[in-house]
């Protein structure tokens, strides 16, 4: 993701403050000189980088912590709050009838980002549809109408019509009856003439309540200039930032964003049309700083939770927070995932966790494939009650009973049982953690709203 190396080379640096709980002038040189150099190296614009820096600084040495919180808790709530800042609010996407009209270089991704936008749009209960008036390249005509198919909303565009003006006109008129008008335009290699001067008849034709200006992700300083000039031209109330699954920069759709007074209003973060997500400012510096993304975590948990807890009436999450960890536990908790999705993607989301404890576990800790799980349910089919409860009473020969019984291998039994030690050991991390970091941290973001929205259900996850 965007920015991805901040995260994990600030963990590193504010790792080193635990434990303090004063910071000196040489501690703070030492973070902002990691925020500046992995902000630089993400095409961040030197003028914001120095003015960030500057402020983490003087806040981090005047600012008084808070009672009880630590020198590395002050810091990184100060790094994050100036991270939020630095980003911007999420441009305002009211749900209501609107016409919306995208430009950008060619390539950056308008006509994935229109149909993407349509799409996002029909789940809030509109009526979108897209006009394509694109006439500069061949085939853009079949590539917008196969992707608004996809995102199953209404499209119009004229393939015998070369003049853009013309089809924009006529679509809106024949698409009269959708809430949400979307209007893909065609890009050019660079900023020339006559894309801009066909980007304002557009414009003046449709009148668009929202321009949007859609950036690859990737670009680097020049997304500067193109900014102003597109700005100049139809005015960006917005802008889409694409590809953001592809590339660990991002920096310079930042500086654009600064360099026109617009905000970011979508992300998009692969090719088909449900890869796109609002803007959330909080959420999206919490993920960055591996400080998680409790919002969405608490609302996959809850789903999970929901759903396994219905075919579990008499099982409490939380008590595996507490005692023994035994292989029921661990089968109700691959049924867990099995219904939450990948593990690490989850690991991500939590506070603390994100990279940063999941970088310290062997790699396969985690790595329960749904393969594998279903032969560890099979496996386990064939375990009697007091091996499930007290899986280290299982020796050579029950090894080999489990495995005549289940059809499975040796090998894979004894796998299962190396996987559980792994977990009950991880879980043993996790029950360290308890009372400590991970609550603080959970605390603070309540607090600040940073991507809060209740995070008790998060608790209930193991
Ligand atoms: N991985 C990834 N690919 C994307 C994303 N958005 C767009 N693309 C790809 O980028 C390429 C260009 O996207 P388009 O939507 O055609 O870009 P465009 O701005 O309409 O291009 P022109 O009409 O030629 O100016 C396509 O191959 C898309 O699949 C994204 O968020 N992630
Ligand atoms: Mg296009």
């Amino acid at each position: 993701m965007v920015l991805d190396d901040l995260g994990s080379s600030l963990r590193g640096t504010l790792d080193k403050l635990r434990g303090k709980s004063r910071i000196s002038e040489e501690d703070v040189d030492e973070i902002v000189k990691e925020i500046q150099r992995s902000l630089l190296q993400a095409d961040v614009d030197v003028s914001l980088v120095m003015d960030l820096s500057d402020s983490i600084k003087e806040r981090a040495l005047e600012e008084e912590p808070p009672g009880g919180t630590s020198a590395r808790d002050h810091v990184l709530r100060i790094v994050y709050e100036e991270l939020v800042d630095l980003v911007g609010d999420s441009t305002e996407i009211p749900l209501e009838e609107q016409t919306i009209m995208l430009a950008g270089l060619q390539g950056s991704g308008k006509t994935t980002t229109a149909a993407k936008m349509a799409w996002w749009f029909s789940k809030k209960g509109l009526r979108p549809a897209v006009i394509q008036t694109d006439t500069f390249r061949p085939g853009a005509y079949d590539q917008a109408r196969q992707m608004a198919e996809r995102a199953e909303v209404e499209f119009y565009g004229d393939p015998d019509e070369d003049d853009p003006v013309k089809i924009a006109r006529e679509g809106l008129e024949a698409t009269a009856d959708a809430d949400v008008h979307i209007v893909d335009t065609a890009g050019r290699h660079a900023l020339e003439d006559d894309l801009i001067s066909e980007i304002e008849e557009i414009e003046a034709e449709v009148q668009p309540d929202r321009s949007l200006l859609v950036l690859d992700a990737a670009i680097g300083q020049g997304a500067k200039d193109q900014a102003r000039e597109f700005d100049d031209a139809v005015g960006i109330d917005g802008v889409a930032i694409t590809k953001l699954d592809g590339t660990a920069k991002g920096g310079g759709a930042l500086t654009a964003v600064d360099e026109t007074g617009s905000t970011i209003a979508f992300l998009g973060t692969g090719e088909t049309v449900q890869d796109i997500e609002r803007f959330e400012p909080d959420s999206f510096i919490s993920r960055l700083l591996g400080m998680g993304d409790l919002k969405q975590l608490t609302e996959r948990v809850e789903r999970a939770m929901e759903e396994t807890q219905a075919e579990e009436d008499d099982w409490d999450p939380e008590d595996l927070m507490k005692g023994e960890f035994t292989l029921k536990d661990m089968r109700k908790q691959m049924k867990a995932m099995d219904n939450m999705g990948p593990l690490d993607q989850v690991m991500d989301m939590i506070p603390g966790m994100g990279g940063g404890l999941m970088d310290q576990l062997p790699d396969d800790a985690m790595d329960v494939t749904q393969e594998r799980m279903r032969n560890f349910d099979v496996i386990m089919d064939s375990m009697t009650e007091a091996e499930l409860e007290n899986p280290r009473s299982i020796g050579a020969s029950q090894v080999r009973r489990i495995a005549r019984g289940s059809g499975k291998s040796e090998d894979t039994i004894r796998e299962l049982l190396d996987q559980h030690k792994m977990m009950a050991r991880t879980m043993k991390q996790f029950q360290g953690m308890g009372d400590g970091d991970m609550q603080r941290m959970m605390k603070k973001m309540q607090q600040q709203g940073g991507g809060g929205g209740g995070g008790g259900g998060f608790g209930g996850m193991f």
